[in-house]
């Protein structure tokens, strides 16, 4: 018997690196990045920096690094972080912005995953002889556990506002904002000009295998570079993970439109099915959450019947599914996903 191919819908960090990045890999040219002279990492870099319109780069290893080496850089240990309740940082990093910053992660409740600016303007006290100084806040762009929702660049600009009339500075982490440039078919810097610094991922839709770039002004990109090498993230022949970085900003953006697109049919198509429920004004990127409260039984057990169906999806939360679109999911597959999602809820249901 031929086994189906497993449909990987639980990330678009799992999408592999194409042919072309592998060769770029095989030929790069390669320096020791710690003495600055790795001249692929170099031009990567500098592609960043003047793709989202900032002054200077910084090559790190994964997006919880980024966000850990830029939190480090933006401020210091005993002050106070404002972020989103359920930003990736809060969540997913493994406390890592009070453990290893020593920050205070303040959470603010959102129903879409971008606070209003009353929302921020409530969070941030007086200063006060008893509070930890607020220094920084965090956005999430686009938000994953909201299910890939999109900070515009108005509500960038409202949030910039009042974080600069309290002397307080925004980061972005934008793991996927180049999804969000692209759904909104608006250019990355009208995004980025709005925080103090930000970044992005190469490893998500983007396709691959390694690397992130923290991205802001000279000054916080030397300091941040001291961060990584306290770290341990300082990397030698780094280019052989910054060569198929400038194919992904050469070649690999405006593709993402693609997942987009499969996103929003698969999403409809899930909305249909009875007992499913999907917020269809979350999907607006590469992402869908769904809604398993209606079938009645633990998530745990759909998501296990799913991959029996060879359809792989993550748990997020009680009742609460992930899906996510990516380069190497395609027409047909969202048609697979659909009919053994429907097979698996009827069947959960009728046994239930
Ligand atoms: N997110 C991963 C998991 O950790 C949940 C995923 O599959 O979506 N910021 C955001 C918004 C992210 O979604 C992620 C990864 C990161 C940071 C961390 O990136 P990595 O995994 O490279 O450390």
């Amino acid at each position: 018997m031929q086994l189906k191919e497993v449909v990987d819908l639980r990330s678009d960090t799992v999408s592999l690196p194409t042919k072309e990045m592998l060769q770029a890999i095989q030929h790069a040219e390669l320096g020791d990045d710690v003495y600055g002279e790795d001249p692929t990492v170099n031009k990567l870099e500098q592609m960043a920096a003047e793709r989202t319109g900032k002054e200077a780069a910084l090559l790190v290893a994964s997006g919880t690094m980024a966000n850990l080496t830029s939190t480090m850089s933006n401020a210091k240990r005993g002050e106070l972080v404002i972020l989103e309740s359920q930003s990736h940082m809060y969540w997913y990093e493994a406390g890592g912005v009070s453990a290893i910053a020593g920050l205070l992660p303040w959470p603010v409740k959102t129903s879409y995953g971008v606070f209003s600016p009353e929302d921020l303007e409530a969070a941030i006290r007086p200063r006060n002889i008893h509070f930890p100084e607020p220094t920084l806040v965090c956005v999430e762009n686009t938000h994953n556990r909201h299910g890939g929702t999109i900070a515009t660049p108005k509500q960038l600009s409202e949030i910039g506002d009042v974080a600069q009339a309290h002397g307080l500075r925004v980061y972005m982490d934008g793991a996927r904002i180049f999804n969000a440039a692209v759904a909104l078919k608006t250019d990355v810097k009208e995004f980025t000009k709005h925080v103090d610094n930000f970044m992005f991922c190469l490893s998500k839709g983007l396709s691959c295998p390694i690397g992130s770039l923290v991205v802001g002004t000279q000054d916080f990109i030397e300091r941040a570079r001291r961060v990584r090498k306290v770290l341990g993230g300082g990397m030698r022949q780094a280019g052989v993970i910054a060569a198929p970085g400038i194919i992904a900003l050469e070649t690999m953006v405006n593709r993402l439109e693609e997942d987009h697109k499969n996103a929003k049919l698969l999403a409809e198509g899930i909305a249909k099915i009875e007992r499913l429920n999907v917020d269809m004004e979350r999907v607006q990127t590469n992402m869908i959450l769904v809604d398993t409260t209606p079938l009645g039984v633990t998530d745990s057990l759909f998501v296990s019947q799913l991959k029996e169906e060879g359809i792989l999806v993550s748990l997020v939360g009680k009742d609460k599914v992930r899906l996510v679109t990516h380069r190497g999911i395609e027409k047909e597959h969202i048609e697979r996903s659909l009919t053994a999602i429907a097979r698996v809820a009827s069947k959960l249901h009728r046994d239930n």
